[in-house]
């Protein structure tokens, strides 16, 4: 198997680092930053998010979410998270973008997403999927939660095996996490369009999703599951070609990739209308660390403010 990540890989902060480092950016900055349980996993770890915003200016705020490590083994996804946090915080008051950021939006990092698979991860596993044993016990358990989502379940690109790596799990949403993630995103992002899957969202439709994987320099948006374009295809196009000049990322439709069904980004867009978005960072799982540091980290942190900027108004890109 793989290596773990103490030694090989000091620049990735481990689940325990990870979640040190968020709660010091709460102590440190406790009027910008909280650092919040929404749930569980399916062996009864919390699922944090890492809440920024300033919280002496009151109101509804566009929401930005990123989402990362919901594959166990995509190392890079987390710390590029995490420093985007850290970068936030420390420009606040310094930098006009940024400060004007966290006054009039609302950031919703779920660093490690899938927490029980990352531990496998550290243990030097390629593991991607959920630890839930009541699937392939003996084996590889567990459910890849990246099919298991709401939306045009089990429609392709996802497998009934237990064992296969892309298992589905036995019904829409069945996982802990799946569940915990699906609520937080509703309660982020209420329900603008009609309840016809294919309506346009509105134009004004305010706020942003990414989840970030890992690996093969992609941008993706929603349709994975279908080949026609989505009724906002034109403006996901637009923004995901515009994320490619900060990262470097080859833009695509994500059923370009490969079919899938039952994703997080086209359960934010297919059942709430959000501008979704899947980066895929970098050349491995287990991501080189001069690499990432000097090439996959800078790009990508540009991708993600460009992306926060531009969240108020995303369809209108
Ligand atoms: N890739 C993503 C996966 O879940 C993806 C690619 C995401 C395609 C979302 C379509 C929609 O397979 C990795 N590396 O996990
Ligand atoms: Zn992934």
């Amino acid at each position: 198997g793989a290596q773990a990540i103490s030694g090989q890989y000091p620049c990735f902060r481990t689940v325990q680092e990870t979640y040190a480092a968020a709660q010091s950016i709460v102590q440190r900055y406790p009027n910008l930053a909280t650092w919040r349980s929404f749930g569980q996993t399916a062996n009864g770890n919390p699922i944090y998010e890492l809440v920024l915003t300033n919280k002496s200016v009151g109101g509804t705020k566009p929401k930005v979410m990123f989402n990362s490590a919901l594959h166990a083994r995509e190392y890079a996804t987390a710390e590029l998270n995490l420093r985007f946090a850290e970068r936030l915080v420390a420009g606040y008051g310094v930098d006009p973008d940024i400060t004007w950021m966290l006054d009039s939006q609302e950031f919703h990092l779920i660093l490690m997403t899938n927490p029980d698979g990352r531990a496998k991860a550290e243990q030097g596993q390629l593991w991607r999927k959920n630890v839930n044993t009541r699937f392939c016990p003996t084996s590889k358990p567990g459910v890849d939660l990246n099919r298991n989502f709401a939306v045009r379940w089990n429609t392709g690109g996802s497998s009934a095996d237990p064992c296969n790596e892309t298992f589905r799990g036995p019904s829409a949403g069945s996982e802990a996490e799946t569940q915990a993630l699906q609520n937080l995103m509703k309660a982020n992002f209420p329900d603008r369009r009609s309840d016809s899957l294919d309506a346009a969202a509105p134009l004004d439709t305010a706020g942003i999703y990414i989840d970030i994987h890992s690996y093969s320099r992609l941008n993706l948006w929603p349709w994975g599951s279908v080949q026609q374009s989505p009724a906002n295809g034109a403006a996901l196009e637009n923004l995901g070609r515009k994320f490619s000049y900060y990262n470097g990322h080859d833009p695509m439709q994500a059923i370009g990739l490969y079919p899938t069904s039952g994703s997080t980004d086209e359960y934010l867009y297919g059942t709430l209308g959000v501008a979704a978005f899947t980066f895929e960072l970098g050349d491995a799982f287990f991501e080189n660390c001069s690499r990432f540091t000097s090439d996959i980290l800078p790009r990508n942190l540009n991708a993600l403010m460009y992306a926060a900027k531009v969240a108020r108004a995303p369809y209108q890109l």
